[in-house]
This record gives C-alpha cells, sequence and structure tokens, in this order.
C-alpha cells in the first residue's frame, strides 16, 4: 500500500524516467530502433524494477496513467531525436494488457502523434500473447485500430505465453519479438535452437519480421544472422540508457 502511494506521486516527483535499448538490423548493422524501458527510482528503496511495479500498477488502474506518460515521453523524445538530424528511429513502447483494453487507446496514441507531429510509422507498439486470451474478438478490432493510425504492432516474449497460430493470420502484426529465454542458451542447446528457427521461419512465411531479444554474445549475434533473424537487441549492443546516452549513442553510430 505504500508503494502504491509512492507510485501515484512518482511522475510528479520525477522519479520516473523512460531509458532505452538499442535496436541494430543483423544484416546492416544499423541502429534502426530503441524499445523505451521504464525506470523508476524510489528516494528511500532505490531503483525498483518495473517487473514488480507494473503488476501493481495494473491491479489499481494507475498504468493508464503511467502507460500515457511513458507513450508521450517516447513520442517526444521522437520529435527531439527529429529535430536533432537522428531520422528514421523507431521507438517502441510495452504496453499493458490493461491498456489495451481501454477504449480510449487508438484516441490517445493520434492525439499524441499529432500533439508532437510524429509519423505513425516512427511508434511501435509492444503487445503481449496474453492480450487476446479473454477477448479475441475485442483483440482483433483493437489492433485493427491501431494499425489504422499506421502505427506498428509487435508481439513481446513471443513463445511464451499461450500463442494461437491463427490470430497471427487475424492480428494486423509487423514483428515478432523472440524472447530471451530461448536466446540465452541458443548456442548450447538444441532445443532452444530449434524454437528459434522455428520462430524466425513462422515469422518469415507470414510475411512478419523478427527481433531476437537478450543477445549478449557475438556467437547469438552471428547464429541469429545466419537463420534470417531481421534485427537484435540485448547486452552485446548497449543495456537500457537514459535520454542522453541513448542521443550520443545514436549519434556515435549512424
Ligand atoms: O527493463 P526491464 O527488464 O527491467 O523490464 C522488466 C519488465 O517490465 C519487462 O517485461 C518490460 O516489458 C516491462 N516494462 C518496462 N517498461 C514498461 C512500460 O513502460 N510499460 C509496461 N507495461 N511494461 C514495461
Ligand atoms: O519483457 P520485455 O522484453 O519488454 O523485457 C525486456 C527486459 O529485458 C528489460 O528489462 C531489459 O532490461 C532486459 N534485457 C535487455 N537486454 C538484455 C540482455 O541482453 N540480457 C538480459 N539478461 N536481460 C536483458
Ligand atoms: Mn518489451
Ligand atoms: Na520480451
Amino acid at each position: 500500500l505504500q508503494l502504491m502511494n509512492a507510485m501515484r506521486q512518482a511522475i510528479t516527483l520525477g522519479q520516473m524516467a523512460v531509458y532505452y535499448q538499442p535496436q541494430m538490423d543483423l544484416t546492416t548493422q544499423k541502429i534502426v530502433g530503441v524499445e523505451a524501458l521504464l525506470r523508476w527510482k524510489h528516494p528511500q528503496l532505490g531503483y525498483i524494477s518495473p517487473a514488480e511495479f507494473i503488476p501493481l500498477a495494473e491491479s489499481s488502474g494507475l498504468i493508464i496513467t503511467i502507460g500515457s506518460w511513458v507513450l508521450e515521453q517516447a513520442v517526444q523524445q521522437i520529435q527531439q531525436w527529429q529535430a536533432a538530424g537522428i531520422q528514421d528511429i523507431r521507438v517502441s513502447v510495452n504496453l499493458s494488457s490493461i491498456q489495451f483494453r481501454d477504449p480510449g487507446l487508438p484516441a490517445l496514441v493520434q492525439e499524441i502523434l499529432q500533439r508532437y507531429a510524429v509519423l505513425p510509422q516512427s511508434l511501435e507498439l509492444e503487445l503481449t500473447e496474453g492480450v487476446a486470451l479473454e477477448n479475441p474478438q475485442g483483440a482483433v478490432a483493437m489492433m485493427d485500430a491501431l494499425a489504422q493510425l499506421g502505427v506498428r504492432l509487435s508481439i513481446d516474449d513471443f513463445g511464451t505465453g499461450y500463442s494461437s497460430l491463427s490470430y497471427l493470420k487475424r492480428f494486423k502484426v509487423y514483428k515478432l519479438k523472440v524472447d530471451q529465454s530461448f536466446v540465452r542458451d541458443i548456442s548450447t542447446d538444441d532445443e532452444d535452437k530449434a524454437i528459434v528457427i522455428a520462430i524466425i521461419h513462422l515469422a518469415r512465411s507470414l510475411g512478419l519480421k523478427t527481433i531476437a531479444e537478450g543477445v549478449e554474445t557475438p556467437e547469438q549475434q552471428a547464429f541469429l544472422l545466419s537463420q534470417g533473424c531481421d534485427e537484435m537487441q540485448g547486452y552485446l549492443l548497449s543495456r537500457p540508457i537514459n535520454s542522453e546516452q541513448t542521443t550520443a549513442f545514436l549519434l556515435a553510430h549512424r
């Protein structure tokens, strides 16, 4: 309960910040995007992981406020990067299933994009497989509405949730994010290797892009490239870094 109250004030007190983790095209080795990752520095407790406080925010409904704030920070950041001459950088934002079920979401996304004069193709929204679980029809409608705006949708942590392959056909998905749990032992575990290959090939046959998460070694990178994975993200390239560090990173990697 105390953490809840602290979280309620965290944004206005300036304790929350959006960090960014770079994403690279495996073939061209160009930086093509960044994932926005929320950070909360509590004055007494220090950094609290979103894995800890996002579920709390979800159960209280506060995730709508926090999620809108992250979305606005990300879009404002795109505008600032473009003003600084950094073009063609996509920012992907994690969406909670609670946000995804909010009927006001498409209008919110559209309003923020317009306010900062940012093209929708610059924004990617990450959903997890679970969003379609309870209400597949509603999920299809929401995805259609978001895709209609021109923003891109990706499925985060792909392979760890309740995937229905038939949904992939109906959903307006642009990209699959291969979960880091499969990538971790890709060089040594034949089953993980087989799963990653299967996801990449599945995506390719359906006309979807792939990005591998949690890439930590050059061996993993080489394997993913050899299998036709499109992009990578992970500590090998960069940890999640703050706004200023990301600007410097993007300027240094052009
Ligand atoms: O960056 P880190 O590994 O600490 O993130 C932990 C978890 O929190 C991940 O599952 C990530 O998707 C999630 N997360 C990070 N930032 C956000 C955010 O802004 N919104 C939502 N809904 N989840 C986030
Ligand atoms: O659920 P989601 O994929 O959004 O979570 C991303 C999380 O993974 C972030 O919390 C981020 O800090 C973490 N992460 C990013 N790259 C790596 C990596 O190379 N190794 C590990 N162990 N974690 C990573
Ligand atoms: Mn993510
Ligand atoms: Na993930």
